[in-house]
């Protein structure tokens, strides 16, 4: 008896120490941390007989949750509340209200959980996205049922508009992993999936009216290997390349992401990024006669639509069917990027310039994009455009979108403009590299790593409080020159996606990095492998490819992922599963006037496997190594 009562204290002492390794997450688990969470003791067992007592059968949200439960086999049907005798509901239950007598900030929502009794409250959007707070926290499954910490979530997005772009004009994505990438935006409270439909290496949607931009537009003869940036290899992989959307397609997008509360925004590039729209009907240039083909290289180019009356005539027409395709308030006119050669060499640019008192190219590139604006704003729609659409004036109603740097979203905020922040400089460009090892695949360059997104601030210090108000979000891009497949695409996209989500959403003061990173992340991870998404599987905590200098070292790891292995080489080998595991600490002492380079995988439950990381571990004052 008194041996059993030791091994009970035994394993009491262990289970401390594991509790306490976990250490405290304020948020327990929730990504983007919500506005408060107010822990309490015991848990709400959820199990395949949990009612579920809905007061809105119907409600777009409520349907959405129906399913998710189907699918993860919880849920002893939705019963309507108004049908059940109220005792039946409060033994374990999930209330689901849209009517409720507290006030809750738009968007937003409440849920209570006690060991008896979820209840969330939430109307539209709101209620969606705490039915997405509750899918976090039932997703931690284990043999049938899962169990829910007691607490108080009270929740609201710090911005309106939280964005997630892709292009699809340099490489195209199908129905499928479109639909893929709004389910991730959905699970994470984003709102506005930005389409780049259009560009000089592709035109990517049906257009009733003018077939050949798809016939043609759709279609480049090759794609150029490799990086375009100081690359003149002249390497094209020899194969042809297509691919657009139908508009019964495009349908079936908009209302898919319409049941997950996401808005599509369109983007028709005009009057640069507009090749494959030329070389589908030539009267759109300055220059006709030239022949012209898709691009089949990345940059810029100085072939650009000419601001003449087929061109007008052919993007009033695009836009009607695009305007009645895309049933969101916004529609993205491009503007970026416009050379402006081909004016300056067309006698037709010229005296439009004279004709309509502009004070220069940038004054008619102003010109050509007000002239779709009032279209659009006719058509009750409000145009968004790349910052370039601020040079030379424009309408206060265009919201500008902020993509070199904070500059121009600053000035246009100045000019009351709403603006949306998606800076190049700040993270936000997804194409650029996630690390500085070699080991990263192929990118543009840049350098966006998870922390840097993280510790981005939407609102520029520059702005006062009323010109504050005008940055109504924040938006992250993933340009596709240097992505051809999905895997890429999702591994570029997660878990950078995260960040995104907790800086467009959760207040600033709740911001905590290490929080996010180690123990959040960590649990996501698992839950997108488990939802088939590639990712980037982050370093080893405490790994970091640097050299440290000293005699004794001991080596603290972390897994960056829940269930994920850590192994390590001190031998020059790169680390693999035959290697040694990291368990605890490890001590490595150097001799002197020497150096080890401890080398760390972290590899996940499902296989997928870090970058390798150098930590050289310097003992006194070295030969040159060279090789570092
Ligand atoms: C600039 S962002 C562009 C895109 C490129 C991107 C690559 C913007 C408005 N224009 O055309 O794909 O850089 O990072």
């Amino acid at each position: 008896m008194k041996y059993v009562k030791y091994f009970f204290l035994i394993l009491f002492f262990f289970n401390c120490i594991s509790i306490y390794a976990q250490s405290y997450d304020p948020y327990i688990g929730i990504i983007p941390a919500p506005v408060s969470v107010k822990q309490n003791t015991g848990v709400f067992k959820l199990t395949p007989e949990t009612f579920i007592l809905v007061d809105a059968p119907d409600d777009k949200a409520v349907l959405f949750f129906k399913e998710y439960i189907k699918k993860a086999g919880y849920g002893n049907g939705f019963t309507d509340i108004s049908n059940i005798d109220k005792k039946t509901g409060l033994t374990n239950s999930i209330k689901i209200l849209t009517n409720f007598k507290s006030t809750i900030p738009n968007d937003g929502y409440e849920l209570t959980i006690t060991d008896n009794q979820i209840t969330l409250s939430g109307k539209g959007a709101g209620l969606f996205y705490g039915i997405q707070t509750l899918i976090q926290l039932m997703d931690s499954k284990k043999a049938g049922y899962a169990t829910l910490q007691c607490a108080v979530i009270k929740d609201n997005p710090r911005f309106a508009y939280r964005g997630m772009h892709l292009d699809v004009a340099r490489h195209f994505f199908d129905v499928n992993f479109i639909k893929k990438y709004l389910d991730v935006m959905a699970a994470y409270k984003l709102n506005y999936f930005h389409w780049h439909l259009t560009d000089d290496q592709g035109w990517r949607i049906e257009i009733k009216k003018y077939p050949k931009l798809t016939e043609i537009g759709s279609k480049r003869a090759q794609t150029k290997v490799g990086n375009a940036i100081g690359n003149d290899s002249d390497l094209y992989d020899n194969t042809p390349y297509s691919g657009f959307y139908t508009q019964e397609e495009i349908k079936d997008i908009v209302e898919y992401a319409d049941k997950r509360y996401i808005t599509v925004v369109p983007e028709i590039e005009m009057p640069g990024h507009s090749l494959a729209a030329i070389a589908s009907y030539p009267e759109m240039s300055c220059h006709p006669n030239i022949p012209y083909k898709v691009s089949e290289n990345w940059g810029v180019t100085t072939d650009v639509l000419c601001p003449n009356d087929a061109t007008y005539r052919i993007l009033q027409d695009v836009l009607s069917e695009i305007v009645s395709l895309f049933p969101g308030k916004y529609v993205h006119i491009g503007g970026d990027e416009c050379p402006k050669d081909a004016w300056r060499a067309s006698e037709f640019c010229q005296q439009l310039i004279r004709d309509q008192r502009l004070r220069d190219e940038n004054g008619l590139q102003s010109y050509f994009i007000q002239q779709i604006q009032k279209y659009l704003n006719a058509r009750s729609r409000t145009i968004i455009g790349w910052d370039e659409i601020l040079e030379g004036g424009l309408a206060s109603n265009a919201v500008v979108m902020s993509w070199r740097g904070e500059a121009g979203g600053i000035a246009a905020a100045q000019l009351n403009h709403d603006v949306i922040m998606t800076p190049n400089s700040g993270g936000l460009y997804f194409d650029h590299s996630q690390s500085k090892s070699p080991q990263e695949p192929l990118s543009i360059g840049g350098y966006s790593p998870l922390w840097k997104i993280y510790n981005y601030d939407p609102v520029p210090v520059a702005l006062n409080a009323e010109q504050q108000k005008h940055i109504i979000g924040v938006q992250a891009n993933l340009w596709t020159e240097y992505i051809a497949t999905n895997a890429k695409a999702e591994y570029m996209l997660l878990p950078r996606l995260l960040a995104l989500a907790e800086i467009a959403w959760s207040p600033k003061g709740n911001k905590d990095y290490i929080n996010f990173s180690e123990q959040r992340v960590a649990r996501h991870l698992p839950r997108l492998d488990a939802q088939g998404y590639d990712y980037r599987v982050p370093e080893a905590i405490g790994a970091d490819d640097t050299t440290l200098y000293g005699e004794t070292f001991k080596v603290v790891l972390k897994e960056p992922m829940q269930g994920a292995k850590i192994y390590y080489t001190i031998d020059g080998y790169t680390p693999r599963e035959t290697d040694f595991l990291y368990t605890k600490p490890i001590t490595v002492t150097v001799p002197k006037k020497k150096r080890i380079d401890l080398q760390t995988v972290t590899i996940s439950p499902t296989g997928k496997r870090s970058n390798v990381t150098h930590t050289y571990l310097e003992n006194g004052v070295m030969p040159d190594f060279g090789d570092k």
